[in-house]
């Protein structure tokens, strides 16, 4: 084995599968969360009832939104999200070759096929959604052994080759490392003969720059895209990969550790890994298998009682062309509020405002001062003068003093 972790203390990985296993609770249509299942699946969670109940949740959510019956006004999961419902679909060994289920797997190939079109004909065009989802669609299909057509996998081949995949101006480990699982997929599966070879190559290519983007810290990219890379690499290891492996899986659990992890999407990709399991995994996912959570060991350290003290934190607002901040105060809130408290505060005492969009990931920030992105464009969070921050609003929390700068960013 050329990818392996240290060994997780049991008591953290029974803690992290509490915190997943208590995002199951959120039911409503908005917030159900495949990702969160598929996770929970490969980590031989949940227990047979709580499964039952959320996956025919999931099906019955994902197939009605598709069906003549949904509702006008009500918005279609996006071809990521579908993507994510195949695999959960998988993940409870459930049939996917129903009327219902081939009606689904129809409608993410026709996604593909509208996306391979905006890719267009030379590559000179970009994705709707995005090459992440692009290709967690392709990994989809291909672990329920659906075959896509060749030019379908071609436009992530080139991407890939080209260096393509981009997270706002920085390179997407995460995006690199989701390809790299598609291509391993489709290697094992055989259903692109034709390709093999540049899928190979291609493939390796990507393991190469995710090492290459290991950080200081022993992370690939960031603390948030190590788990999906160190799925990528344990799916298909390289010799140069060992070292590099039990690092990044070091520091991974001292981040853990540490509660970096407050958001269920990289946790849901961080589990799984802690029990030596990656996505192709759900190709011959045993659904018999034994589910038990070992109970928590009584916890040593008495919770802290902390003073509420207010912080200071200042709220900068940079349109796209402009030279002058839209916006620029200070506020103050209780110490360890989060930036979309912040947000909140600012919009309350008047002349700030925001909208948000729910997304798997959490609140999604979506306008500022009335000003939406155009196309291809983003509300950029960062800490001044130009850090982006790992976060989203609901999970960064300021210190003390700091400066937070939204910017209208392209990407
Ligand atoms: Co981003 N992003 N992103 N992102 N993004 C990731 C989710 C990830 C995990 C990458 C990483 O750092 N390793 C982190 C989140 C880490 C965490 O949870 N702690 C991340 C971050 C930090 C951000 C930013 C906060 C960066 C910044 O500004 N400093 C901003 C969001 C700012 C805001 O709220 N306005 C940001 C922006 C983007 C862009 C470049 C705009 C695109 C999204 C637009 C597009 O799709 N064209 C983007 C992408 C593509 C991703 C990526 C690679 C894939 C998301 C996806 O499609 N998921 C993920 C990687 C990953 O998830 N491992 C990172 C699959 C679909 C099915 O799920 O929920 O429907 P979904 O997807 C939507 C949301 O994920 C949303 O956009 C998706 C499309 O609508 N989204 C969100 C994208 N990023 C983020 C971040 C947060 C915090 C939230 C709430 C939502």
């Amino acid at each position: 084995q050329f990818c392996e972790i240290p060994p997780a203390n049991s008591n953290l990985v029974v803690r992290v599968t509490q915190q997943l296993l208590g995002w199951m609770d959120r039911q409503s249509p908005l917030e159900l969360n495949p990702s969160i299942y598929v996770g929970l699946r490969l980590s031989k969670q949940p227990s047979q009832d709580q499964d039952d109940f959320y996956l025919n949740s999931l099906m019955i959510h994902y197939q009605q939104s598709f069906s003549s019956l949904a509702l006008e006004h009500q918005p279609k999961p996006s071809m990521g999200q579908l993507a994510l419902y195949l695999l959960a679909v998988r993940g409870g060994c459930r049939d996917i070759d129903t009327r219902k289920g081939s009606m689904l797997v129809t409608q993410l190939k026709y996604y593909l096929e509208e996306e391979k079109h905006r890719i267009g004909h030379n590559h000179e065009g970009y994705p709707l959604t995005s090459y992440y989802q692009y290709s967690l669609s392709i990994l989809a299909l291909c672990i329920h052994n659906k075959k896509v057509p060749g030019h379908v996998v071609e436009k992530l081949l080139h991407a890939a080759e080209h260096n393509l995949f981009l997270h706002g101006s920085q390179f997407s480990v995460d995006t690199a490392a989701m390809a790299s699982l598609t291509f391993s997929c489709l290697k094992d599966s055989g259903l692109n003969p034709g390709l093999a070879s540049r899928i190979s190559r291609a493939s390796k290519h990507l393991r190469n720059k995710i090492l290459e983007e290991e950080t200081p810290e022993g992370y690939f990219g960031n603390i948030y895209s190590s788990p999906l890379a160190l799925q990528a690499l344990m799916a298909a290891p390289l010799p140069e990969s060992e070292q590099a492996c039990l690092r990044v899986g070091g520091a991974l659990l001292k981040g853990l550790q540490a509660g970096a992890f407050q958001n269920p999407i990289p946790l849901s990709q961080l589990l799984p890994v802690l029990h030596h399991k990656t996505y192709l995994d759900l190709i011959q996912l045993d659904c018999n298998d034994k589910r038990v959570l070992d109970p928590l060991e009584e916890d040593a350290t008495t919770p802290q009682t902390q003073e509420l003290r207010n912080i200071r934190v200042s709220l900068r607002v940079q349109g796209e062309f402009e030279t002058m901040f839209l916006h620029d105060e200070q506020y103050f809130v209780p110490e360890g509020s989060t930036l979309e408290e912040v947000l909140i505060k600012a919009q309350e005492e008047g002349r700030f405002m925001f909208g948000t969009q729910t997304t798997l990931s959490g609140p999604f920030l979506t306008s500022v001062m009335g000003i939406s992105p155009r196309e291809r464009q983003y509300w950029q969070l960062l800490r001044a003068p130009d850090t982006p921050l790992q976060q989203g609003i609901a999970n960064y929390k300021p210190q003390d003093g700091e400066t937070i700068l939204l910017r209208l960013a392209s990407w």
